[in-house]
């Protein structure tokens, strides 16, 4: 072999071993679409927390009820059956099937549009190259890289992304991190629209069969969100549909944008969040998310327990825009407790739920 050849060789035999996968790196396959669904902020038809009828439903506020596109879980790529929520999981509303990997794994995303709206999944923390980055913009990709920015109406696009270390929790981090994935084919409007849901990246090593972190007994996940129906790419849909718009409201009357819009957790209003439920003990993971409109400043706080965020105690934790934050609990203290944004404006509009803490 000549000189040239073999250095070829070992350099070729280099890169062999430096992108072989560790033996134990699954392929996390995921199948989701987004649906066209009728999302409702308060299927109770009550206000929860106070045990009283919701505030009244004044014109130009269509309702409670609103279609939504949101992402949802499938069986497999025949996206012909929904993969059944957990009851445990009803908890997640308006949020997409959690996706989870442990680092060294590799996601794949096969994403089915079943909207009539161009839709993508962008996601934030993992390693994408362009082909699998849902966004589009002026990057100098080539057309055989562009697919994945915007899926057409019915179709189907698959999206590949590595889960490196920097990907995973940092050496301030617990054993896992939050990130999020969500339409970017309209930045501005479709996340109000409805497709956005949690990404949770566990320690290499650290991971159960299904990536959940093994030194957790309890997660849950919860995304505060200032949800502006006025700026969903669904508004012409809603104010069609006589069911929801009986009295043909248009989006032109005064004050049309603050009546529709939702202060929620995970979608819900006014305690309509199911109960989230853990038992004196338990180690509980929370990780809060905030979504990604103007003003998504929240307070999260939980009421008759304490968290670590980062080694340091609290009970409240400051939310900015496309804010992500893990905390974690050992409740001690059972009942039943409030979990709700304390800014003044926001607790006002609903954004409060409850959970339980088991002897
Ligand atoms: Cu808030």
């Amino acid at each position: 072999m000549s000189a040239a050849r073999s250095a070829v060789a070992a350099v070729l035999a280099g890169i062999a071993i430096a992108s072989a996968v560790p033996c134990d790196a699954a392929v996390r396959t995921y199948f989701i679409a987004a649906d066209d669904v009728l999302w409702n902020f308060a299927p109770s038809g009550h206000d929860l927390m106070a045990d009283a009828p919701l505030p009244k439903v004044q014109s130009p506020q269509l309702g409670w009820r609103y279609h939504k596109a949101l992402y949802r879980a499938y069986t497999d790529a025949t996206f012909r059956h929904l993969k059944a929520r957990r009851p445990s999981n009803a908890y997640l509303g308006l949020l997409g099937p959690i996706i989870r990997a442990e680092v060294g794994d590799t996601i794949v995303v096969t994403f089915k549009n079943n909207t009539r709206l161009h839709l993508s999944v962008h996601p934030y923390g993992v390693e994408y190259d362009k082909a699998s980055e849902g966004a589009p913009y002026r990057d100098g990709s080539p057309r055989s890289e562009t697919s994945d920015d915007a899926v057409a109406p019915g179709g189907v696009y698959a999206y590949r992304w590595a889960v490196p270390e920097r990907s995973g929790p940092g050496p301030m981090d617990p054993s896992s991190v939050l990130w999020m994935y969500y339409s970017h084919t309209d930045e501005v409007r479709d996340v109000s629209t409805g497709p956005i849901g949690p990404i949770i990246i566990t320690r290499r090593g650290m991971a159960r069969a299904d990536g959940s972190p093994q030194d957790v007994d309890s997660e849950f996940v919860a995304m505060f969100s200032e949800v502006d129906e006025s700026q969903s790419r669904l508004i012409p849909e809603n104010l069609r549909d006589a069911s929801i718009n009986p009295h043909h409201i248009s989006p032109s009357a005064p004050a049309f944008q603050p009546s529709n819009q939702f202060f929620t957790i995970n979608g819900f209003v006014f305690g309509n969040l199911p109960m989230l439920t853990m038992t004196r003990g338990q180690r509980v993971r929370w990780y809060l998310m905030s979504s990604m409109s103007d003003f998504d400043f929240h307070a999260p706080t939980w009421h008759g327990q304490t968290v670590l965020y980062k080694g340091q105690r609290s009970n409240t934790l400051a939310l900015g825009p496309t804010d992500s934050k893990v905390a974690d609990m050992v409740p001690e203290n059972p009942g039943v407790w409030e979990f709700d944004c304390d800014l003044n404006i926001h607790h006002q509009a609903g954004m409060s739920a409850r959970f339980t803490v088991l002897p």
